[in-house]
């Protein structure tokens, strides 16, 4: 036999793919739909290992239910928008529209020598006008039902990159890429209503089963509920600036109430913005704190600073309690009501402040055991269970109890004509602020009129297409500087106007692909609605973990609001989701300090390890950690060269082979060398097996002697394990089951029995169906192996058009079968017989057995009971 040559036959097999089109969807086709998903790629140039990684699995998944008889759509387009393509155009003088399509052109012949069974007919970029036209249309029905709207926010802007930054941009106060220091500014975007659904979205968590868990856990905190109380507390007129006479804070805690130590407010609070108009020093506090980033990360770990007001608030349960009242860096304004009251002994971050500024604490919950008078908080605040002390009518009861108790009182009580207390729930959840400065995205279509304000443009006018002739001379929106792009005339009045050129957040183009893929070539609309709703929702999709807030949330949100406007019908767009691990590989370091790639290194096994050496010059180099592959690790494998060395096949077996799909996949040469030797063993398998298989009759045998049958088992057996683990995604389960298997049938090939030409026709047959399972059951990872093996055998039409056989069930039996055995009603033992054996052969083993004649104790049998497949009862 020949060895298996995948550079010949993998463009072979694509192309004969691609002239029978035979992954293209109809959505008309009769048999139930199955939506295989994987997150559209970033056109940045080159594919790398995670999309290797994600579309192999992808393609798997959507091979495995073609084979099952389902009308598969497996869909690719491109997340074109955003801001790399604005640097290339300033770094390298290329128009980003030039960029971004070149960029696609290279990738999509990447993929195309994956061989993935996609549907390219449905293929477009996000940044083709006839996708963004629809999402225009969008934006404008939502803007018509209260879905979008204009809202002035304090946003995180860098001088230089003349962009408003997302609060994970600011890393030290500083912009991610210019180093700038970000300033606070008030600006006025565009936001969807998100929070309308904050509380829909987490209750629909509860339905996606096939999440996982993770995920849903980081939707859940995301969203970020919480049930709570806001507290009017009266100030102290003496120590307050005029027209102030309340601080209204939120707390989850109403319980710890009576360890209050002080009330903190956010530097940007009215009252702290009063009480600096009065003091230079607070003033100066102030001004630093709004400096500082903004990012939960970052205010979770810096140093919690704060500086007395002098103002005194009122303890709601006692006047003559006076609390002090401080602007805190710890407390934000955009959560709550931007105030809060400190109780050190059951909050960390309360208690490092009132360490730093000695202002003691009170410990209000005691655990349950530990005496209260012993109970002592020094610098670790007990946030745990427990009863209340230290807190006169409260003391005694339970943490809820004197939730429930605080809660009452307050409602009744009275601050000026209006209760002191009201029962608030509160998610952290913001709307979602879509406008930005930058000209490479989705144009937000509406226009600026000094009499109007602002108007929609009209559907006949869509889409407002950007420009190509621009400039990135200058810093800033270059949509924005274009001489002639913004001004235009008010479609109301016909006055002189300017368009909006702010465009959407690049988040805005990926919420909804999904959904346009199911009729991408609808001109009139985003999607056609009975189309829409039978084809979605996307039964696996599957994409990093990375995406696993932002992306999914929105776009759980985009379908909500979508069916809000008519444009869909259902609200979860996504029912299965799986969260792919990275591909990491090992790195080397040279005596220099300097990485070098794996390609510039040769690995030789040396006793039990291994020892690297450059390829150059023979020097021993370092075997370092394994890492995420990087660019500035160097430790990046280029998919073309592993393609071009080994073939499409030998990568998406080992992507798949070694690792858990959730867990991290390290890549190494000697692994792909590994599956490399396998897709040789197994096309010599094949074809022995299609030597033996020309001896086998046409009709299937009546009966099948134990080779055969064993072979036939094999088979059966592997059919259902490998379907089990693909339909659980446990690929690496259904791998190991391949092999497996296709070490049984090596081992029935290489038996005396089978040698032609006198192999039994039975087994001739058996090793047939075995061999055709065989590559039945690896054509979704090695889909052109598998092709040049289906025509080895003489098989008809295509593997990547065959059905899979139906699992003959009583093939997956065990042999033998283990029965109770009980004598006059006793459990006494068990017995194994075959699964076959007839009631004579199962009395003769039941009365063979010790327990049974123990049991009997001499006396004669009356009558044996076989209940067939359950159990034996002796009768004595
Ligand atoms: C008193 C208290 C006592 C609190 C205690 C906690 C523990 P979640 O669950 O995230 O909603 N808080 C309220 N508004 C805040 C703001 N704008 N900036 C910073 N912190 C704020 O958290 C609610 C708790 O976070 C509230 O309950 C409040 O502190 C604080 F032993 O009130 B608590
Ligand atoms: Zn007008």
């Amino acid at each position: 036999n020949e060895r298996y040559n995948a550079r010949e036959s993998e463009p072979k097999w694509q192309a004969k793919w691609d002239e029978a089109k035979i992954f293209a969807t109809r959505n008309d086709d009769p048999r139930p739909k199955y939506y295989v998903l994987e997150m559209f790629p970033y056109p940045s140039g080159r594919i790398h290992m995670g999309h290797v990684r994600n579309y192999t699995m992808g393609d798997v998944v959507a091979r495995t239910m073609r084979a099952r008889g389902h009308n598969v759509l497996h869909p690719m387009g491109w997340d074109a928008f955003g801001l790399p393509a604005e640097n290339a155009a300033i770094e390298r003088k290329v128009a980003p529209k030039a960029w971004t399509y070149a960029n696609i052109a290279a990738m999509k012949k990447q993929l195309q020598t994956m061989g993935l069974s996609l549907d390219w007919a449905r293929e477009f970029a996000t940044c083709d006008p006839t996708y963004y036209k629809h999402q225009q249309k969008m934006f404008l029905d939502f803007l018509k039902a209260g879905l979008a709207e204009r809202e002035t926010r304090k946003l995180n802007w860098d001088p230089v990159d003349m962009t408003v930054l997302a609060n994970e941009q600011v890393i030290d106060g500083r912009g991610w890429r210019s180093g700038a220091v970000v300033e606070q500014r008030e600006m006025n975007q565009w936001v969807f209503k998100i929070t309308r659904y904050a509380q829909e979205l987490l209750d629909a968590l509860e339905t996606l089963d096939r999440w996982p868990d993770k995920v849903r856990l980081m939707q859940r905190n995301w969203i970020g509920r919480s049930e709570g109380l806001l507290v009017r507390f009266a100030l102290d007129s003496a120590t307050t600036p005029a027209g102030e006479t309340e601080l209204k804070i939120f707390t989850t805690r109403p319980d710890t109430l009576f360890g209050a130590k002080f009330m903190a407010i956010a530097a940007d609070h009215p009252l702290a913005q009063a009480a600096a108009a009065k003091d230079p020093k607070i003033a100066a506090f102030v001004e630093d704190c709004k400096k500082r980033g903004t990012a939960q990360a970052e205010i979770d770990t810096a140093e919690k600073l704060g500086i007395d007001t002098g103002i005194r608030a009122l303890h709601p349960f006692d006047p003559n309690w006076r609390i002090p009242v401080y602007v805190a860096n710890f407390v934000l304004m955009e959560y709550g009501t931007g105030a809060i009251f400190g109780c050190p002994a059951h909050d960390q971050r309360d208690l490092d402040f009132v360490n730093k500024y000695q202002l003691g604490n009170t410990p209000v919950v005691c655990p349950e055991g530990q005496d209260p008078s012993s109970f002592v908080i020094t610098d670790e605040a007990y946030d745990g269970d427990g009863r209340l002390i230290n807190s006169r009518f409260l003391d005694g009861m339970s943490i809820a109890e004197a939730k429930e108790d605080v809660a009452k009182r307050l409602e009744t009580a009275t601050l000026g004509n209006a209760p002191v207390g009201e029962r608030k729930v509160n998610f952290r959840l913001r709307d979602w602020g879509i406008s930005r400065q930058r000209y490479w995205g989705c144009p937000i279509p509406v226009i600026h009129c000094e009499v109007c304000g602002v108007v929609p443009v009209p559907d006949k006018d869509l889409p407002v297409v950007l420009p190509e002739d621009v400039s990135f001379d200058k810093p800033g929106n270059a949509l924005d500087h274009h001489p002639t792009w913004k001004h235009t005339a008010c479609p109301q009045c016909g006055a002189k106007a300017t368009r909006e050129t702010d465009t959407m957040d690049t988040f805005v183009d990926s919420s909804w692909y999904f959904a346009r893929f199911t009729d991408p070539w609808n001109e009139n609309a985003p999607t056609t609605p009975d189309v829409v709703n039978r084809m979605l929702p996307v039964d696996q999709y599957i994409g990093g973990v990375e995406h696993a807030i932002l992306h999914l949330l929105y776009s759980r949100f985009f379908t909500r609001a979508m069916k809000a406007t008519g444009h869909i019908g259902l609200d979860e767009p996504f029912r299965g989701m799986f969260t792919q691990g990275m591909v990491v590989h090992e790195t080397y370091r040279k005596a220099d300090g300097m990485f070098a790639s794996p390609a510039e290194v040769a690995i030789v096994a040396e006793g039990d390890g291994r020892r690297a050496t450059l390829l150059d010059d023979g020097t021993p180099i370092e075997i370092g950690p394994i890492e995420k592959m990087s660019k500035s690790k160097r430790n990046t494998v280029d998919p073309d060269d592993i393609i071009g060395s080994y073939g499409a096949d030998t990568a998406r077996w080992f992507m798949l082979s070694d690792s858990p799909p959730d867990r991290d996949v390290i890549w190494s040469e000697e692994g792909v060398k590994g599956a490399s030797r396998f897709v040789q063993r197994l096309w010599r398998m094949i074809n022995d097996a299609a030597e033996i298989a020309k001896a086998a009759p046409a009709a299937r045998p009546d009966a099948f002697g134990p080779e055969a049958l064993a072979v036939r088992k094999a088979a059966h057996g592997a059919l259902d394990k490998v379907l089990s683990g693909i339909e659980r995604l446990a690929f690496n389960v259904s791998l190991a089951h391949i092999r497996e298997f296709s070490n049984s049938l090596g081992e029935a090939l290489a038996r005396p029995g089978a040698a032609s030409p006198d192999v039994a026709p039975d087994l001739a047959w058996a090793i047939r169906e075995g061999a055709v399972i065989l590559v039945q059951l690896f054509h979704p990872m090695m889909p052109h192996l598998a092709e040049e093996c289906w025509a080895a055998l003489g098989q008809p039409g295509l593997v990547s058009e065959a059905l899979w056989p139906q699992i003959e069930r009583d093939l997956l039996l065990e042999d033998s079968i283990t029965l109770p055995v009980q004598v006059n009603g006793k459990k006494r033992g068990e017995v194994t017989v075959a699964r076959d054996a007839n009631n004579p052969e199962i009395e003769a083993a039941v009365l063979a057995l010790d327990a049974v004649r123990q049991a009997l104790d001499g006396k004669p049998v009356r009558k044996v009971i076989v209940v067939p497949q359950r159990i034996v009862n002796v009768v004595g």
